[in-house]
């Protein structure tokens, strides 16, 4: 465990730290063999997911986690599959395959570290900003209320769709353990705690 903590490159206040360990550990607690789990990642603060998860893992580029986790689960049926993603690209630039991810409904574990901005380009406004905020491209306010990511997945076909809090790592963990065992494609949505940017 001190391998990857000391690794780590994200601020030193990030709660994505405590996501990825509660991942670790849903994954040690369902006894998943090792050899039987990947974890597929691309851009964004949190992309750095899979370089501290010592699992099969894929970088793939901008927006294609799910087109890619999609196939490795079809090559290999037995692997446990987890993708990591993030609010400004998941729900935002990239929001139809997550719409098709739950009407397909493969048996993916998708987590989503949703900070409610765009964080690697440094603060700008996603789908999920509340409507009062202040960001680098709403600079007096947020115009657009945000969208639920729960009630669009439902609606897509999402037969389990929930969100947890990085601050609540017990409960967080347990969510992800539940998504893990769900057969079918399930969302986790993390409120990811990010003090450097979201100040709201
Ligand atoms: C094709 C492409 N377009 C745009 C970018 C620039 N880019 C890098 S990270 C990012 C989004 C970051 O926001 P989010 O998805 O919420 O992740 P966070 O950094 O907040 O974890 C964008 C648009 C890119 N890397 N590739
Ligand atoms: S900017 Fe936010 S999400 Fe990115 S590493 Fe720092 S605290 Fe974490
Ligand atoms: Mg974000």
């Amino acid at each position: 465990m001190r391998s990857w903590l000391n690794n780590i490159q994200w601020c030193p206040w990030c709660w994505d730290t405590l996501i990825i360990w509660a991942i670790k550990k849903a994954f040690e607690e369902l006894w998943i063999e090792s050899h039987k789990r990947v974890v597929v990642s691309w851009v964004g603060c949190s992309w750095k997911a899979s370089q501290y998860i010592d699992w099969y893992a894929a970088e793939t580029l901008h927006g294609r986690t799910l087109p890619f986790a999609t196939w490795v689960k079809i090559a290999n049926p037995e692997l446990t599959v987890l993708a990591t993603w993030w609010d400004g690209d998941w729900y935002g630039i990239w929001v139809g395959h997550f719409i098709h991810a739950c009407k397909r409904d493969l048996d993916i574990t998708y987590i989503v570290m949703d900070n409610e901005n765009y964080a690697l380009t440094t603060w700008q406004a996603s789908p999920t900003t509340p409507i009062w905020a202040k960001t680098k491209t709403t600079p007096d306010w947020n115009t657009s209320a945000p969208f639920n990511p729960i009630t669009i997945a439902e609606n897509a076909g999402c037969s389990f769709a929930k969100t947890a809090d990085s601050i609540k790592f017990v409960e967080m963990k347990e969510i992800i353990k539940e998504a893990i065992l769900h057969k079918w494609f399930s969302l986790v949505n993390i409120h990811q705690a990010c003090p450097s940017y979201k100040r709201w």
